[in-house]
Formats: structure tokens, sequence, C-alpha cells
């Protein structure tokens, strides 16, 4: 019985596999600048980025909420892919039976070159925009998207979130004993197709539903055939129904992996079952290690021949 972290055992389990599913989180991104929600970092302004990430935050204060996806706009279109980023976007091209289900907004994904249709978004794009009615009790909007709006900052009340500040200063927005005037909900944009509701980020927040249709694809996905291998990176799996796609899609000759800071704590490694494996480090580091046997080497610039 190999060892949960012997890489030569994975090479060899991974060269025989030809299903392979992955469920990545924001420790994905870490390795891009980019904060993870839970742990050190997951504080923004003193409020826990997950108080922020709900309905009932942003019909409480629609400015405030929107101070902080500007701010995470702004970062996200500052950052650039990382190794890890490359490396997933490599196997899926080389591997038409790899599906990723990737819980990140930020777009590093689809900025790393991973072909649209081997990727989920299960949480949505932080560069998605819909309409969301204040008025209505379930916060439904009319129904209108827009996808890839870029604009940095989003409106002119969102200006602080765009600033940029010299390396060893804070922005002010992130200091909370700089005080924030309240952006009054006049200021957010209405929406252009039924001028009732607002524009609010295309994210999924707690007590939302993911998108129907993609929850269906990827339980066929899962159903078709056996799966081989479940790549479970840089996150807590706390957020369902993300935790509980590598318990669906678990069968008695599938190997879950986890690649993970925390995947050696002891109370992780008790969870692994026969044929799994565990990588404690950064996510960027150990995929292209990890998958090299199928995507080969970068090239100097981080990126893979296709
Ligand atoms: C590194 C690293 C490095 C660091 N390298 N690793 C079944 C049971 C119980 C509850 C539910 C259930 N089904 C649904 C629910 C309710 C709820 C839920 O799951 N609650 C749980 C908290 C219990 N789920 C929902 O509400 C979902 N909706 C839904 O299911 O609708 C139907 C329904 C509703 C209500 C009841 C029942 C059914 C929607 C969930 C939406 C989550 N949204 C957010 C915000 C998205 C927008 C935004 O980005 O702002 O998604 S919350 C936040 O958590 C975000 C993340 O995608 C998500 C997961 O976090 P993630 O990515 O795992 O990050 P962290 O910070 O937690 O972990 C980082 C990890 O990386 C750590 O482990 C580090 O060690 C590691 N790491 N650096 C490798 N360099």
């Amino acid at each position: 019985m190999p060892k949960y972290n012997d890489i030569s055992a994975f090479h060899e389990k991974l060269t025989r596999s030809k299903r392979i599913l992955a469920v990545c989180g924001a420790g994905l991104s870490a390795a891009s600048g980019l904060p993870t929600f839970r742990g050190a970092g997951g504080l923004w302004r003193n409020h826990r980025a997950t108080d922020l990430a709900t309905p009932t935050a942003f019909v409480k204060d629609p400015g405030l909420v929107w101070l902080f996806y500007a701010y995470r706009r702004h970062m996200a279109l500052n950052a650039t892919p990382n190794a890890g980023h490359f490396a997933l976007a490599a196997l899926a091209r080389k591997n038409g039976k790899f599906l990723c289900l990737s819980q990140n907004v930020d777009n590093l994904h689809p900025r790393a070159g991973h072909p649209s249709e081997q990727i989920k978004l299960l949480h949505g794009s932080l560069f998605d925009i819909k309409c969301i009615d204040l008025n209505d009790e379930d916060g439904e909007g009319c129904g209108w998207i827009q996808h890839d709006n870029f604009d940095d900052p989003f409106c002119p009340a969102l200006a602080a979130a765009a600033e940029d500040v010299e390396p060893d200063k804070t922005l002010p927005l992130l200091d909370p004993d700089h005080e924030l005037a309240k952006i009054p909900v006049s200021e957010i944009p209405k929406c252009p197709q039924c001028s009732n509701g607002l524009q609010r980020p295309g994210v999924v927040w707690f007590d939302e539903s993911l998108d129907g249709n993609m929850l269906d694809a990827i339980d066929a996905w899962i159903k078709q055939d056996v799966v081989d291998i479940v790549l479970v990176i840089g996150t807590s799996a706390v957020v369902y129904p993300a935790a509980g796609y590598a318990g669906q899609a678990r069968s008695g000759s599938t190997s879950v992996v986890t690649i993970n800071l925390e995947a050696e704590l002891p109370q992780n490694l008790a969870k692994l079952k026969k044929n799994d494996f565990a990588f404690a480090g950064d996510a960027a580091v150990l995929l292209p290690k990890l998958l090299e046997p199928v995507i080969g080497q970068p090239r100097k610039d981080g990126t893979y021949c296709s």
C-alpha cells in the first residue's frame, strides 16, 4: 500500500486514469495573491467575508457589499493565473474526459486558457452582473444578466475600491479605522431591463440556488461512468453542493486526492480511504508536479504546449 503522499504512486494512477474530476476553491488562487474566505485573510474591514456574501447583507447595505465586491474585482483584474491554473487548463486540453468544478469567481481559470466546455463555475463570476429586486421577499430580480463586465471601478460611487496604493501602505478602504461614507442606494446602478431592481454581482450567495442546468449537467457527467480520480484543490470543502461532489463521484476504485496547505493535519488524514492521496502544500507548486506525466513541463512563461 503506497503512502498517501507518494508522488510516484499517484503518477502511476494518473497515467492509468481516464475520467478525472477536480473541485477547486479559493486556495488555488492564493498564489495569485487573492485572499481565501476562511482562516487568515478571511476578514474584510472587520467583516467576515462569508457574512458579506449573503443576500441579507446586500439588502441591508448594498453600498458596503458592493465595495467588497468592487475591491475583489479590482484585485482579480490585477492578478494573474498561477502555475496551478495553467496546469489544470493543460490537463483539460490533453484529456477531454477531465471536468473541473470551481467555486472561484475570479476569472483566473478562463484567463489560463481552460476550455469553457470543461469547466463549471459553480458560484458564478465577479464579472457577471445581474438584477436584484430589493422589494421582492426572495430578492429575485427580473432575470437580466450581463457577462464580462470588466469596468473598474464598476461605477463612480465605488472608486475607492479601484485605488492603487504603494506596496508598503494600506488602502484606506481596507483600514477598519478609516470611516467609510455610506454609499446611498441611489448611487448603485439600476437594472437596465426592469428599472425596479439594482445591479448586483453575478455570484452565488449563501441560501441562493446554483444554476439548475449546470447542476444537472454535473450530475449527468458523474453518473455517466466511473470517475477514476477526484482532485480536491485548495478548498475547505465545507460549502455545499461543492463539498459533496467528491463523495458523489467516489466508487470502489476512485482515488480522492487532496491538495491543500492543510492536507496533512491529523483530522484530515483520518478521513482518507483506501486509494486516496493527500499532498500538503501550495497548489500552484504541487499541481504542475503532480500532473506532469500527462501535461509535460511548462514553458518559461508557465503555460503549456497544447
Ligand atoms: C491552500 C492554499 C494554497 C490556502 N494552496 N491550498 C447541505 C448540508 C448543509 C448545508 C447546506 C447543504 N446544502 C446547501 C446548504 C447551505 C449552504 C452551505 O453549504 N452551507 C454550509 C456553510 C454548511 N449552501 C448554499 O447556500 C448554496 N446554495 C444551495 O445549496 O442552494 C440550495 C439550498 C439552499 C439552502 C439550503 C439548502 C439548499 C450556495 C453556496 C454559495 C457559497 N457562496 C460563497 C460566496 C461566492 C461569492 C464570492 O466569492 O463572494 O462561495 S461563500 C464562499 O465559500 C465562496 C467559496 O466559493 C466557498 C467555499 O470556500 P473555499 O473556496 O473552500 O475557501 P476557504 O477559504 O473556505 O478554504 C480555502 C482552503 O484553501 C483552505 O482549506 C486552505 O487550507 C487552503 N489553502 N492557501 C492550497 N496556496
